[in-house]
């Protein structure tokens, strides 16, 4: 036979399955397509990382003696979208099948399938770049009375011996998450990210961004993400020195100024596969081994790449496409415009979305605490919340995207993710960053017009919601409040923030002009 294997823009491993036991005469392909780059407005950031990897990557297969098509987003004859382009290239190599690796979307997945039959048949592969598949994620799921990220993660421990001392966790306990909940000291220094060369190429797909995609959100001035193997190595190697140590204490504070901390800006190398989740992980544990990174650092991240990255793949693959349509507590309010222009008075909802614009980038406490909980406690419909967190930050990819913002954030899969929501007011972001300092609202009123929104927010979102929510035995505490609490106070909260929701259904709302 003569394939042609279709590569996507986040296969990009020189060990995918679909590279193996190539034979004679394969032609690889890559596509850069305007159908992928605008299903959703993606970070301009995030479009020029993905095709810089791409060519890159094409430059390394041809180096290794393939023979390689490359369709850039320019070429006359591109049909600019992934299924179809595939199927132009094959006709004109005289190929006999296309080959793929299931892509990281249902709906690409989807459209592949319904061509497996096709004159042109497409054959379909498992993607094995991660600790676990599909199908072994819903051979544990089965029989669940409710999946939990706990009991997965341990499998996980003990089926790769990561952290594992024998039979027992390394440390004698699994989890150190109480070591890792330390705000910032206000003396801290964070070190600085590596900024990687842009050679040619990059510098190339930059132009050709800011030609095409001008339109959307985000900036690509600060573009500095890893294009190739070596420069992902390189951001591995300097997070290892310099941050893990810090990593884990730190893991869930917020600041005002800096976006990176001590996270380790992996997430979009590991997505589009310039680095493996294996060498990761092993090389975290090296650190731990050879005691140059304490154990709570250690384990807190692996336990996000082993734990959480396989579960929310698990969960997306074996409940989708149900999933997508979770709307476990009813909420129906469209995006508020802020969210793409940065223009609210509340400073940390405004921090995190300039950094979102200036990085494509931010860490995970900003993503499910500030605008995560905001849209949670402001009922933001789940798709168009979803749209957002797809588009905006260069790691986003629908795996792990959707069960992160629909279940994490929004509750919406009625608890799949977590057993409860995350909803916190403003003394959580308080505590846990300096930026009420810099705002103008004040975290520890609740009523008038210097009160911080996500009080009220908070308190009328759990009373909007006590049908649901009061009979879950994790919430029992926080209703216990509630009811102890004087009603003429509940009806001022009640009125307070009804009156910030009416203002921000005034507003313009989605879908905006993306420009800023
Ligand atoms: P670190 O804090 O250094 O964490 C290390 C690694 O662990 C990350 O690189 C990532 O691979 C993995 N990881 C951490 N948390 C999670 C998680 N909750 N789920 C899966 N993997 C995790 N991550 C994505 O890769 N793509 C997304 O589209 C995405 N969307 C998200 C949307 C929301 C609403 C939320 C709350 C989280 C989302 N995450 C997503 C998870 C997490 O926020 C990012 O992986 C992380 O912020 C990336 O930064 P980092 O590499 O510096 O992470
Ligand atoms: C995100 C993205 C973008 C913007 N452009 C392309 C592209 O032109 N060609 C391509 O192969 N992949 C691209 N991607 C990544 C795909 O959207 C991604 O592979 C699917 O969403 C499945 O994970
Ligand atoms: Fe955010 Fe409220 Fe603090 Fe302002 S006072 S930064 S709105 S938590």
């Amino acid at each position: 036979s003569r394939p042609l294997i279709l590569l996507l823009g986040d296969q990009l491993s020189h060990e995918l399955a679909s590279l193996r036991d190539l034979p004679e005469g394969t032609v690889i392909a890559l596509c850069e397509v305007a159908a992928e780059g605008t299903y959703v407005p993606h970070h301009p950031q995030k479009i020029a990382l993905i095709f810089s990897a791409m060519r890159h990557f094409a430059e390394e297969l041809r180096e290794r003696g393939h023979v390689v098509h490359y369709s850039a987003l320019e070429d006359d004859d591109n049909v600019q979208d992934l299924i179809g382009e595939a199927e132009r290239l094959a006709g004109l190599y005289s190929c006999d099948e296309i080959r793929a690796v299931r892509p990281g979307e249902w709906r690409l997945w989807q459209a592949m399938q319904a061509r497996v039959e096709a004159p042109l048949p497409w054959r379909l592969l498992e993607d094995d770049r991660f600790f676990s598949t599909p199908e072994s994620f819903d051979a544990w799921a089965r029989g669940r009375k409710a999946p939990r990220l706990e009991h997965f993660y341990r499998l996980m421990r003990r089926r790769t011996g990561l952290l594992m001392e024998g039979a027992e966790p390394a440390g004698g306990r699994w989890n150190f998450d109480h070591d890792n909940r330390e705000p910032l000291p206000s003396e801290a220094r964070f070190p600085a990210p590596p900024r990687h060369a842009r050679d040619a190429t990059t510098e190339a797909v930059l132009a050709l961004v800011a030609t095409h995609f001008d339109d959307h959100f985000g900036r690509l001035e600060g573009f500095h993400w890893p294009v190739t193997r070596r420069q992902a190595l390189d951001e591995l190697e300097h997070f290892l020195e310099h941050r893990l140590p810090a990593f884990g204490r730190f893991q869930d504070a917020i600041s005002d100024s800096e976006p990176f901390l001590y996270h380790s800006r992996l997430s979009a190398a590991l997505n589009l596969g310039l680095l493996s989740p294996r060498e990761v992980c092993e090389a975290v544990e090296r650190e731990y081994r050879e005691g140059r990174a304490p154990l709570n650092a250690a384990e807190g991240f692996i336990r996000q790449v082993l734990g959480w990255r396989e579960y929310v793949r698990g969960l997306y693959w074996t409940r989708m496409p149900d999933y997508k349509r979770g709307n476990a507590l009813g909420a129906e309010r469209g995006l508020p415009s802020f969210f793409w222009s940065g223009e609210t008075e509340m400073r940390c909802l405004r921090r995190a979305i300039e950094m979102t614009r200036d990085h494509a980038y931010a860490h995970h406490i900003q993503r499910l605490m500030v605008t995560g909980n905001f849209a949670l406690l402001c009922d933001v419909a789940p798709e168009a919340l979803c749209d957002w967190y797809l588009a905006v930050y260069a790691d986003a990819c629908e795996w792990v995207e959707l069960p992160n913002t629909l279940g994490m954030v929004l509750h919406a899969d009625g608890g799949l993710m977590g057993s409860k929501p995350y909803c916190a007011s403003g003394k959580y972001i308080d505590r846990m960053s300096d930026h009420c300092r810099h705002c103008r609202f004040d975290p520890k009123q609740a009523i008038g017009k210097d009160a911080c929104p996500f009080n009220s927010l908070y308190w009328d979102f759990l009373e909007r919601h006590a049908d649901t929510l009061s009979t879950n035995p994790r919430m029992t505490l926080i209703y216990g409040s509630l009811s102890r609490m004087k009603q003429e106070r509940r009806d001022a909260l009640r009125r307070q923030a009804g009156a910030f929701l009416g203002r921000l259904d005034a507003a313009p709302a989605y879908p905006p002009a993306y420009a800023q």
